[in-house]
């Protein structure tokens, strides 16, 4: 049998995990039982680790970091190991892809194409292991020379979503790993499997014990705990903006640990009279729908030139109404399950106040009965003003809201009303309108006649209220690394005391 038709039902009874310490699986006392959303079965079983399991997380991080078993490799050395991880990935694609479907609810066939973009970060990782250097200073006379070290900046916690729980992993771990730090990661607690997968697979690798752990558990404990760990030195953190608050707090509160964060999105798709309509709808029809509109670069925002409006909202609608959502498993489905029931519930009531406060629903806008589990039409929402919730706060869901403008002034005016700035996009074949709107909409990411296009040698993170810092490509490595200057007098010293 091949291995894509190998796993297309789920499965008939959840598949129990330990969590990963030391190079070591261990179990614990209690567990947590997560249902596919796209069947309602269970399909997985994770354990509730104690603050004192993540305790011996942070030091197993800690010690495989000062002994230098991973920092103290060769570029090229580390470099090794990613490779060979993305090689295993490659190997067990359908199989993680399998996981993420039945955990996260996303289609198949979008879980195989993530993997496929997770295999390249640890490629690019691997480059950006042999490539990472610093600087030096020839200018400051020829009696002192001067070096700029980049050191890796030791224990790194990591704490996921459940969005993207396998993609937003790897656009991390393979940077982190590049840099010569040790990591604790924490995953939210509905989709942890392919985290643990991936412990694995590093280990096949020969990743030494100790630099990835992976300690599984409920954001108020262990979430909590690592984000106010005085021996963790950098957080990386990937949700919502409460949250990420809380983690500045809890970073002031303990050590100063650096942090890293890329929070919620509220993006714009700006569409100029100009542009290609057949092909920006189906770019804004993507945009919206990917991943169930579960996803910080969600273009939420349609921001619309008012000549055009009528006809491109008439050509989204139509093809809206053609995206099929199904279950998970189907390998036609292009819409899977909504991931979790809170989640289910927040879209649909942001669907409720959006019809309360006047908005004009053109599409979509209810539950979809599949017989089991929870799906959410397509939806689109016109004549939205820019204060209605609906505008302004992050859905993430399936739910797109048009807005009209007149001049590019007033869509860039529309665009950086947010308190965002993760993305942006912008359909024009005017290149003095795609540059001018490029370079004043304040995100971290755009794109400009497409949309969620890109590789890992690009960062991403976000302006404003969406983060700090950046992840992957050169930039990424970098985050993780902290910079030393190291001054060398060359010959006789000129002395202080004659
Ligand atoms: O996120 P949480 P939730 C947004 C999106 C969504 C909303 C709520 O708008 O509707 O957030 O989702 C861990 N200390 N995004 O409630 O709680 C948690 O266990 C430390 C956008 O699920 O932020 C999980 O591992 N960690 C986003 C992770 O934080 C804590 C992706 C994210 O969960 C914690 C997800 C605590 N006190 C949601 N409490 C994006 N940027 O893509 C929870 N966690």
């Amino acid at each position: 049998m091949d291995q894509k038709n190998q796993f297309l039902s789920a499965p008939t009874a959840a598949r129990a995990f330990g969590f990963f310490v030391d190079g070591e699986w261990k179990d614990g006392a209690e567990h947590f039982e997560r249902a596919s959303p796209g069947h309602g079965t269970p399909v997985t079983r994770t354990v509730r680790c104690t603050v004192d399991d993540l305790n011996a997380a942070v030091a197993a991080a800690r010690r495989a970091f000062e002994d230098r078993r991973w920092a103290g490799l060769s570029g090229a050395a580390r470099g090794s190991v990613l490779l060979r991880v993305a090689e295993i990935l490659r190997r067990r694609r359908d199989e993680i892809a399998y996981w993420e479907a039945l955990e996260n609810g996303k289609p198949i066939s979008q879980a195989r194409g993530e993997i496929d973009h997770c295999i390249a970060c640890f490629e690019v990782g691997a480059g950006a292991a042999r490539m990472l250097h610093g600087d030096s200073f020839n200018s400051l006379g020829d009696d002192l020379f001067g070096m700029v070290l980049r050191e890796p900046i030791g224990v790194v916690g990591l704490i996921t979503p459940w969005n993207f729980p396998f993609l937003i992993l790897c656009e991390r771990v393979p940077f982190i790993l590049a840099s010569g730090c040790t990591m604790v990661v924490k995953p939210s607690e509905v989709t942890a499997a392919t985290t643990l997968l991936l412990a694995e697979v590093l280990a096949e690798a020969g990743l030494p014990a100790g630099v990835y752990n992976v300690i599984t558990g409920s954001g108020r404990t262990i979430g909590q705990a690592l984000s106010e760990h005085p021996d963790v030195d950098m957080l990386s953190f990937t949700g919502s903006t409460a949250v990420g608050r809380s983690c500045v707090h809890a970073a002031a509160d303990s050590n100063f640990k650096k942090l890293g964060l890329e929070l919620g999105g509220k993006n714009p798709i700006i569409v100029f009279a100009d542009s290609d309509l057949e092909d920006a709808a189906d770019g804004a029809a993507f945009g919206i729908s990917f991943n169930t509109g579960q996803c910080c670069v969600s273009s939420s925002r349609l921001i619309v030139e008012r000549s055009v409006a009528a006809e491109f909202e008439r050509l989204l609608v139509e093809k809206m109404k053609k995206i099929r959502v199904g279950d998970p498993l189907d390998e036609r489905t292009q819409v899977g399950a909504i991931t979790t029931e809170a989640q289910n519930a927040t879209i649909l009531d942001y669907i409720a106040q959006g019809k309360a406060a006047g908005a004009t629903l053109l599409t979509g806008g209810e539950a979809i009965d599949l017989g089991r589990g929870q799906y959410i039409a397509p939806t689109l929402f016109s004549g939205v003003s820019r204060d209605m919730a609906i505008a302004r706060d992050e859905i993430f869901g399936p739910v797109l809201c048009s807005m009209h403008f007149d001049t590019v002034e007033e869509a860039i005016q529309l665009a950086n009303d947010t308190v965002y700035g993760l993305a942006a996009s912008v359909w024009t074949k005017n290149i003095d309108k795609a540059l001018t709107v490029s370079r004043r909409v304040r995100a971290g990411r755009f794109w400009v006649n497409t949309i969620m296009a890109g590789g890992p040698e690009m960062p991403l993170g976000g302006f404003k209220q969406s983060g700090w810092g950046r992840e992957a490509g050169m930039y990424g490595v970098e985050e993780y690394t902290q910079v030393k200057s190291v001054h060398v007098e060359i010959g006789k010293r000129s002395h202080w005391i004659a």
